[in-house]
């Protein structure tokens, strides 16, 4: 076995570290005029900024090098070449293929999958098209007006965060609604909201198996019999998205109306397949496919491109430079977009689920720190909840800041004052407030020597804290889906140099089991003693309340 920690390109990161450790960006600034084009990265209409960052061309230089020995261009290609990289499930992991706009042949156990590939997207374009144009109709002949995805997870995040991000781009009078809690209000507060005659249900599940979709479609199925009184209707009304065609088909949907991917389709990485069905039905099928356009030039650049001018390989190695030699425990995601939202909350299962991960490729624990806790909130929002903490909290918190040069919403000063919000956190980050500078302040405001000397300290800022900045044009689904892309790549290029698999998901699995021996144990009043005595005096609890109508209110 091979201690990571131990490789030379480790080893020189280690001692470099040591060098430049208290270097502060300021000064890093101010040396060198040409930081920002030196250590700043395009394609299309995107530009990364990374110059504020914590990094020297030697520092540069070096993270390179650990890329290289972790051969991330080596395993880039097993992976666009379909071998199977994803190897305690024995599955390739093809979601480039599914966005392989060129069509040059993929090849899966020696078939070109490129040829299914298509079908499927002819299939939604036929099917999302009759749905717009009111061709496809509710039972009774009404148009449909409301979307609403059953799923979870993969099955409802990617979909989500893209029909949230492209409101622009949607259609009038269509809907598009997310249900994924087994907690019954998310069901029953969405379908407060529609009518059965116009609504289209999308079971949206790889297994078909999981217990909140499957619970949460068989009571929307009821939902739907009750009202209009007709289980013929179904046909009209229910589609499914899986991997397991056959128990789609049991559950009551017309085969004609199973839109299939596949196993070599990760879960998180599984939008640009039929699961991104609710996306087709939104915005067209033509902006679905702009959205796999932007993939696949992500795809192509992580693909051609020299690792030192390589988006998602930067991202990667600095991330990796935080987390593994400055000890930073998450990493921070700001869009300056409205739009964008929830893009923190697909980009945590993206990360934390592909490299949350404590054992190798070989089997052994690893003795590093890999996938950091993802979290963040639109700005400017969130720079009057948590922003404080990064400024002058104890904890260093790398951060993604991503803005549009253009907004979709051209109204009064709105843009240029979140513009400058956005680019006016990174500076002073980065900058920080010396002591000098914060007298100044206050000798300005008119203070007095000793209510300076009363306050200074606190309003002193160390500054030095590393951010990227992600600029683009505009927020389409182009560029979207370049963006998704490029972090599906940076997640990749972690999990290579870390070692583990990032296409598991055995946690995952593991939550999907536990929930049943408790389910039995709730059915009837008696108290249990099995288990833990926490869980017992939960579970114990929980019986007291329910079974007893006195302890109702
Ligand atoms: C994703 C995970 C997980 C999965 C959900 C839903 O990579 O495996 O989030 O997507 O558990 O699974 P199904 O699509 O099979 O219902």
């Amino acid at each position: 076995m091979i201690d990571l920690t131990q490789t030379p390109a480790w080893t020189a990161l280690k001692s470099h570290y040591d060098e430049v450790k208290d270097l502060h960006m300021r000064d890093m600034f101010a040396e060198d005029e040409q930081r920002f084009e030196g250590f700043s990265a395009h394609l299309g209409d995107i530009l990364l900024d990374y110059s504020k960052n914590r990094i020297t061309e030697e520092t540069f230089r070096l993270l390179m090098d650990l890329a290289r020995q972790a051969g991330v261009e080596r395993w880039r290609d097993k992976m666009y070449s379909g071998e199977v990289i994803n190897s305690t499930e024995g599955r390739s992991v093809l979601h480039v293929a599914l966005r392989n706009r060129s069509n040059t042949p993929v090849m899966v156990d020696g078939e070109d999958v490129m040829p299914k590939v298509n079908a499927v997207l002819a299939h939604m374009r036929d099917f999302s098209d009759r749905v717009r144009s009111g061709e496809w109709r509710g039972y009774n002949g009404e148009r449909i007006k409301s979307i609403i995805n059953i799923g979870i997870g993969g099955s409802d995040l990617g979909p989500k965060v893209v029909c949230e991000s492209m409101k622009p781009y949607a259609q009038r009078g269509l809907k598009a609604y997310f249900v994924s809690n087994a907690d019954a209000t998310h069901l029953v507060e969405t379908l407060k909201m529609v009518e059965p005659e116009s609504t289209l249900f999308i079971i949206s599940s790889k297994s078909f198996t999981t217990q909140e979709t499957m619970l949460n479609a068989h009571s929307a199925r009821k939902w739907f019999v009750d009202l209009v009184g007709n289980e013929k209707a179904i046909s009209s009304h229910f589609v499914a998205v899986s991997t397991n065609v056959e128990a789609a088909k049991k559950f009551g949907i017309d085969p004609a109306n199973v839109f299939e991917f596949w196993d070599w389709v990760g879960g998180r990485y599984s939008l640009w397949s039929a699961i991104g069905l609710p996306i087709a039905l939104y915005l067209g099928m033509d902006h679905f496919e702009a959205l796999l356009e932007g993939a696949h030039q992500m795809d192509r650049h992580f693909y051609e491109t020299p690792l030192e001018k390589n988006m998602p390989v930067i991202l990667a190695l600095l991330g990796i430079w935080y987390n593994n030699f400055f000890d930073a425990q998450s990493h921070a995601i700001m869009p300056y977009s409205q739009y964008l939202e929830r893009l923190p909350a697909y980009l945590q299962q993206l990360d934390m689920e592909s490299n949350g991960k404590t054992i190798d490729r070989t089997g052994n624990r690893v003795n590093y720190l890999t996938g950091p806790i993802i979290w963040g909130e639109s700005g400017t929002n969130g720079q009057h909840a948590f922003f404080q903490l990064l400024h002058q909290g104890t904890k260093p918190v790398p951060s993604d800041f991503l803005i549009p040069a253009l907004s979709q919403n051209p109204l009064g000063m709105h843009h240029r004052v979140l513009f400058s919000n956005c680019l006016a956190q990174t500076r002073a980050l980065m900058l920080g407030k010396k002591y000098t500078e914060a007298v100044a302040e206050m000798k300005a405001q008119g203070m007095g020597h000793e209510q300076i000397e009363d306050v200074i300290a606190h309003k002193v800022f160390d500054g030095n804290k590393p951010s990227n900045t992600i600029i683009f044009k505009k927020l389409s689904p182009r560029t979207l889906g370049s963006i998704l892309a490029m972090y599906e790549h940076k997640v990749f290029v972690q999990g290579i140099i870390w070692n583990i698999n990032s296409f598991d998901q055995w946690g995952v699995e593991y939550g999907k089991v536990l929930a049943g021996q408790i389910q039995e144990d709730l059915a009837d009043p008696v108290d249990v003693s099995h288990h833990d005595s926490s869980t017992n005096g939960l579970i114990n609890y929980r019986k007291w309340v329910y079974f007893d109508p006195l302890n109702h209110e």
